[in-house]
């Protein structure tokens, strides 16, 4: 009696969970380090980063008009300083073959950057290809994920960090919107597929251990990662690893990325989830195909907002959009056989 009590509490599942994907050193790294990286024997089954790979450069490809040159690295070398991906442009070739001005050059007070720290990030992956889905549901992902945050976790935004071989370093920052002081438990959690090496030549990203601790985000001092040589291989880690790493940190963590050296591309896969009270970047609410959520199961729609009820302007719509969250939560609890939280946490 007692033993089926305990199975359905959902911190036991999750750190069940955890523990049947052989991921307690991960979870140790999250909780001393504010981030982990998880090996491709684990977070890479049947080829994902490959695949994940081939898609993404077919996108580019889509988008921007030309396909990307993993080799040289030219057709991403050295690009402007734009401010890439914030209202949904893509590359900055697009604006140009569109005949739009390009995008402006981006805020950033730092003196030392000179070219684009972010390269070409493409948003809104997820329909693109079949293998996004796959990626957000890979068991060791969400085994951490909802290790952090729950497991009523929604899927923000899911992209593309396609960079070539660059000058500037990406400041040190942390993913998380809420306002100082941050909360000590995380509400965002980033995930990153490494889909080609990171290290140093290649411009890995980087992390500062102990940082989600400090529930703070970094004065604009303290963001200004050094060059490597200079200063910046004492002011942050680098997340060395292999193509099919997954890294995954803290909403907190402050983290960036040093530049490449390398020719080449560096290319990344963002999935960024927050809990479901906090305003997702990309917005999934009936609009995921049905075949979806049928071969992934009652999670996928959670984990594309459908449990939560959007802004509404009309007492019909609140009256609707509060039955279909309900109804996916429903199916959720009954796969779960337990509930995921209060009722009011959950649809906003
Ligand atoms: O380009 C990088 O490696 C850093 C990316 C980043 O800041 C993020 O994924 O939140
Ligand atoms: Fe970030």
């Amino acid at each position: 009696m007692a033993e089926a009590a305990t199975a359905l509490d959902p911190r036991d599942r999750a750190w069940n969970d955890v523990c049947e994907l052989g991921l307690e050193d991960y979870v140790a790294d999250l909780d001393a380090k504010g981030f982990c990286v998880i090996p491709p024997e684990i977070a890479n089954p049947n080829n994902l980063a490959d695949r994940m790979l081939a898609a993404l450069l077919d996108i580019a490809e889509q988008r921007n008009g030309e396909r990307p040159d993993v080799v040289t690295g030219a057709t991403h070398a050295n690009r402007p300083p734009l401010l890439q991906g914030f209202d949904g442009q893509k590359f900055a070739k697009e604006a140009e073959m569109e005949g739009k001005d390009a995008p402006p050059p981006i805020m950033l007070k730092e003196p030392n950057v000179v070219d684009s720290p972010f390269g070409d990030r493409m948003n809104l992956i997820l329909y693109d290809n079949e293998v996004f889905a796959e990626a957000l549901m890979n068991p060791p992902l969400l085994a951490l994920v909802t290790y952090l945050i729950g497991y009523s976790a929604v899927l923000s935004s899911m992209g593309c960090w396609m960079k070539g071989p660059n000058r500037s370093n990406f400041p040190l920052h942390s993913d998380s919107a809420v306002p100082e002081p941050l909360p000590p438990q995380a509400y965002q959690a980033q995930c990153t597929y490494l889909l080609t090496d990171f290290n140093r030549e290649n411009g890995a990203t980087c992390a500062v251990p102990g940082s989600h601790k400090w529930c703070r985000k970094p004065t604009e001092r303290e963001a200004t990662l050094l060059p490597y040589e200079e200063g910046g291989k004492d002011q942050a880690v680098l997340l060395e690893a292999p193509a099919g790493s997954l890294a995954i940190w803290h909403g907190n963590t402050w983290h960036g990325a040093f530049n490449r050296t390398a020719p080449g591309l560096r290319v990344s896969a963002t999935v960024y989830l927050v809990r479901p009270f906090i305003r997702p970047i990309e917005d999934y609410i009936g609009k995921v195909p049905q075949h979806l959520i049928d071969k992934y199961g009652p999670r996928l729609a959670i984990l594309l907002q459908h449990g939560c009820v959007p802004e509404y302007s009309t007492q019909g719509d609140r009256v609707s959009f509060t039955q279909r969250a309900r109804k996916y939560v429903a199916a959720y609890e009954e796969s779960l056989g337990s509930a995921l939280g209060p009722k009011k946490d959950l649809y906003h």
